[in-house]
C-alpha cells in the first residue's frame, strides 16, 4: 500500500500530527523502532499523556487513516518528527543528530522521485541539508540509484505540552525549503489542518527561528530567575516586583520558578551556542542561571532545615512544569533527588499526576502521598510545580510551617 503520508517517530509530536492529518483523510503510516508503541498505536492506544489525544488516536486508528509499524513504507510525504538531544560531555553540551540521522537511512530506500521531506524536529542550523545527505549516502550505500526533484523542508514543531491539539491547528508555522517549491508543498500540506498563518523561507532560516524562540525564552526566564535572587537577598517580594513592573507597557517580564525543565528550552540554546560559542555570551549565561536555580533552593532547604533534628520536607510536585505528568529534565525532580539523598532529611513527595514513584526517589525509601498528608506531616513545605491542585490547597493547613514557594502560587 502506498500512503499519503508517512510519519517517522510516534512521540510527542509525530503522534498528534499523524492523527490530526489522519482524522482529515489523509491515508498515514506512522514508523517507529518500538514494538511496545507501534502495538499500542494500532489498538487506538496512547503511550504519552496529552489532552484529548486519546480520542484523537483512537478515531483515526478506528477510522482506518492510521496505521504504525516499524518498517519504512513508501509514501508520498515523509515528516521525520523524532528527538534531538544532546551529548552533555566534560565541556559544552553538543547536538546528537543520531535519531535524525538513523531516521533518514531508514526511509532512504522507499522515498521516491519528487517525495516532499518534512523535518519538523528542532535542529541544529545544517540539519536539513544532512538529512538530504544521509539519504542520498545510504542510497548509494545500498547501491540505490540517486534521487532526482526531492523536496527538503524544515518544519519545526512550536506546540505547547498540554495545549498540543489545540496549538497545532491554531498555531502560525514556518516552512523552510531547501528549494521554494519544497516550501510551498509543505505550505499546501500544512493547511490541510493549520488555521494558523504559513510562512515561507529556507530551511537555515526556519531552523534558526525555531532555536530563537526558545533560547529567548530561557533568556526571559534567566532574567526571572536570577531578579529573583537579588530580590531574595533584598528581603522584596520578587513576584510583587514582576507584577508591577509589568504594568509598564514595553515591560514583560516571565515567571521564576526552580529552574527549566523539559526537552526543549533547556537544550535549544546550546545548538546556537555549538554554532558560534564566540558570539553567544547571553545564552551560555542564561543556560548557567537557569541550571543553577535547583541548587539554590536544595541550599535554601538546607538552610532551614539545620533548625531540626530531622526536618520532614514536603515536596509538591516533581513535573517539569504544571499540569502535566513529564518528569523527563524536570528541576523538581532533580531537587527531589538531591534532598533525598542528602540522608538528613526526611522527604514525603506529592505529584498529582503519577500514580508511582521514580526508581531513583523509590530506592531511596520516599513516599508519594496526597498533597493534605504530606503538608500535615511537614516542617517544611517546599513548593516546586504550579500545579492546579495546589493553587486549591486550604490555606489554613499551611500554617506554622515553613513555606519555600519556588512558583509564587500562594502569596
Ligand atoms: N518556566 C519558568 N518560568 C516561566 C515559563 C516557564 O520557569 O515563566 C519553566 C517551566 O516551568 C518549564 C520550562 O520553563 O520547566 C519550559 O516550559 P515552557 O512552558 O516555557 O516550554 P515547553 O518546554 O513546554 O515548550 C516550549 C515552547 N516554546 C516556547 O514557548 C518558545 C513550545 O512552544 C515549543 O513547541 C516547545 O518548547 C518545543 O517543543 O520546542
Amino acid at each position: 500500500m502506498k500512503y499519503d503520508i508517512c510519519v517517522v517517530g510516534l512521540g510527542y509530536i509525530g503522534l498528534p500530527t499523524a492523527s490530526v492529518f489522519a482524522t482529515r483523510g489523509k491515508q498515514v503510516y506512522g514508523l517507529d523502532v518500538s514494538e511496545h508503541i507501534v502495538n499500542t498505536i494500532n489498538r487506538g492506544e496512547i503511550h504519552i499523556v496529552e489532552p484529548d489525544l486519546d480520542v484523537l488516536v483512537r478515531a483515526a486508528v478506528g477510522g482506518g487513516h492510521l496505521t504504525a509499524g516499524l518498517e519504512p513504507m513508501p509514501a508520498d510525504v515523509f515528516i521525520v518528527a523524532v528527538p534531538t538531544p544532546f551529548h552533555k560531555g566534560d565541556g559544552r553540551p553538543i547536538p546528537d543528530l543520531g535519531y535524525v540521522e538513523s531516521a533518514s537511512r531508514s526511509i532512504a530506500p522507499v522515498v521516491r522521485d519528487g517525495t516532499l521531506v518534512i523535518l519538523e524536529s528542532t535542529s541544529p542550523i545544517g540539519t536539513t541539508e544532512a538529512m538530504r545527505d544521509w539519504i542520498q549516502d545510504e542510497r548509494s550505500v545500498q547501491g540505490l540509484p540517486p534521487l532526482e526533484g526531492v523536496h527538503y523542508v524544515h518544519c519545526p514543531e512550536r506546540i505547547l505540552p498540554g495545549q498540543m491539539l489545540r496549538e497545532l491547528v491554531e498555531n502560525d508555522r514556518i516552512c523552510g525549503g531547501l528549494s521554494p517549491e519544497g516550501a510551498k508543498r509543505a505550505h499546501d500540506l500544512y493547511r490541510t489542518f493549520c488555521v494558523g498563518e504559513i510562512h515561507l523561507t529556507d530551511a537555515r532560516t526556519a531552523e534558526m527561528v525555531k532555536l530563537t524562540e526558545n533560547a529567548s525564552r530561557d533568556s526571559q526566564i534567566a532574567f526571572a530567575n536570577e531578579l529573583s535572587l537579588i530580590c531574595d537577598k533584598a528581603n522584596i517580594d520578587v513576584w510583587s516586583v514582576i507584577e508591577l513592573a509589568n504594568h509598564h507597557p514595553r515591560v514583560t517580564i516571565l515567571n521564576p520558578g526552580p529552574g527549566v525543565g523539559g526537552h526543549c528550552i533547556a537544550v535549544d540554546p546550546w545548538f546556537l551556542v555549538d554554532a558560534a560559542p564566540d558570539c553567544s555570551p547571553l545564552m551560555q549565561t542564561a543556560r548557567k542561571i537557569n541550571d543553577g536555580k535547583p541548587d539554590w533552593v536544595i541550599q535554601k532547604v538546607k538552610s532551614h532545615a539545620e533548625r531540626f533534628t530531622r526536618a520532614k520536607v514536603a515536596c509538591l510536585g516533581l513535573a517539569f512544569k504544571a499540569n502535566v505528568d513529564d518528569l523527563r529534565e524536570s528541576p523538581s525532580l532533580q531537587i527531589a533527588e538531591a534532598l533525598a539523598d542528602l540522608g538528613t532529611v526526611d522527604l514525603i513527595v506529592c505529584e498529582p499526576n503519577i500514580e508511582c514513584l521514580p526508581d531513583t526517589l523509590q530506592q531511596s525509601h520516599v513516599t508519594l502521598t496526597s498533597t493534605e498528608e504530606a503538608i500535615a506531616a511537614a516542617d517544611i513545605v517546599l513548593l516546586l510545580v504550579d500545579h492546579r491542585e495546589f493553587g486549591d490547597v486550604d490555606r489554613s493547613l499551611l500554617h506554622n510551617r515553613i513555606i519555600i514557594d519556588t512558583r509564587g502560587l500562594w502569596r
